[in-house]
């Protein structure tokens, strides 16, 4: 593949500093030398400007940061469709998960039927009148599909961005009493913590593909928090949730979607060094990366 790195170093979607260094310890964590190994082409973009000079707060909104958070995925959504239109395949690095809305903006008017995976403790489907926080990073798939403030929801003048039917969300584990409403109300997919204890990831795997499959997607973008797994693997995260996914059965996820060949985009996020231990979110990021990619064992 031929790979564009694009960093977003944005720590403004949440409450928790630090997570803006995310590109550079992923960066650190050996992404490109990964990837090249692996017979891969890849171009370091570097990073979308953010600015940390921080705007004044929207009046008589809950969305904190919400200007400085259109901008930069604003800018983002146009990085990503200009590495399209290169052929590229673009590997967006994080920053916060509010990241994912300008992603998605990028990605959605070139695939027609996105499929979106959405590895995650959390489902990053509330609107300003259902999040308990105010936190953009945890409402990001709900702007995807529409929903939430018209700046956000309208980045590159359409909406929406994907389907309910096409986004599959793994891991979940801490989901608000508002998003599960959504997720009842669109009938969104989910495999929870509940069914991958249940079923194994291989049948969760299994399951996930084929559902894509029968959806006849085009392509398939995979956002990946690393909150995820569970904090014993990925403890530099903002919001860590016990009880996760863990190492192997991750590691057994990205290898399955390696052979499926259905994935056509990708972003790691929420990667915290500040709040890690010896870098080892990114180091597992990498890894992670190394495995959707093509590593295997023999
Ligand atoms: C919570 C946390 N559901 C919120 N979300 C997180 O603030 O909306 N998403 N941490 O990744
Ligand atoms: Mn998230
Ligand atoms: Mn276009
Ligand atoms: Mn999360």
């Amino acid at each position: 593949l031929n790979f564009s790195i694009i960093g977003v170093p944005m720590d403004l979607g949440q409450n928790r500093r630090g997570v803006d260094m995310g590109p550079s310890a992923i960066r650190y964590a050996g992404v490109v030398e990964r990837l090249e190994a692996l017979g891969h082409n890849v171009k370091d973009e570097g990073d979308i400007a953010i600015s940390h000079a921080r705007k004044e707060q929207t009046p008589n909104t809950h969305l904190r940061n919400l200007q400085d958070v259109i901008e930069a995925n604003l800018a983002l959504a146009e990085k990503v469709h200009e590495v399209l239109t290169q052929g590229q395949f673009p590997l967006v690095l994080g920053g916060d998960h509010s990241i994912a809305i300008g992603t998605l903006a990028g990605l959605a008017d070139r695939y027609e039927n996105l499929g979106v995976i959405w590895y995650d403790a959390h489902a990053d489907l509330n609107t300003e009148e259902t999040s308990p926080t105010g936190n953009i990073h945890g409402m990001p798939l709900a702007v995807s599909l529409g929903l939430g403030h018209d700046d956000l929801v309208n980045i590159r003048s359409f909406s929406p961005k994907i389907k309910p039917e096409n986004v599959i969300i793994i891991g979940a584990r801490s989901v608000d009493p508002g998003e599960r409403e959504l997720i009842k109300e669109k009938g969104i997919k989910v495999f929870s913590m509940h069914e991958i204890d249940k079923l194994g990831m291989t049948e969760v795997m299994n399951q996930a593909i084929s559902y894509l499959r029968e959806r006849k997607v085009d392509g398939v973008h995979l956002s990946l928090d690393l909150d995820g797994l569970d904090p014993l693997y990925t403890p530099g995260v903002g919001t860590p949730v016990p009880g996760g996914i863990n190492y192997r059965e991750s590691h057994l996820a990205m290898e399955m979607l390696y052979s499926s060949g259905l994935i056509t985009s990708a972003e790691f996020v929420e990667v915290n060094p500040i709040l890690d231990e010896k870098n080892k979110t990114a180091d597992v990021a990498v890894g992670l990366m190394g495995s959707l990619f093509g590593e295997s064992l023999i």
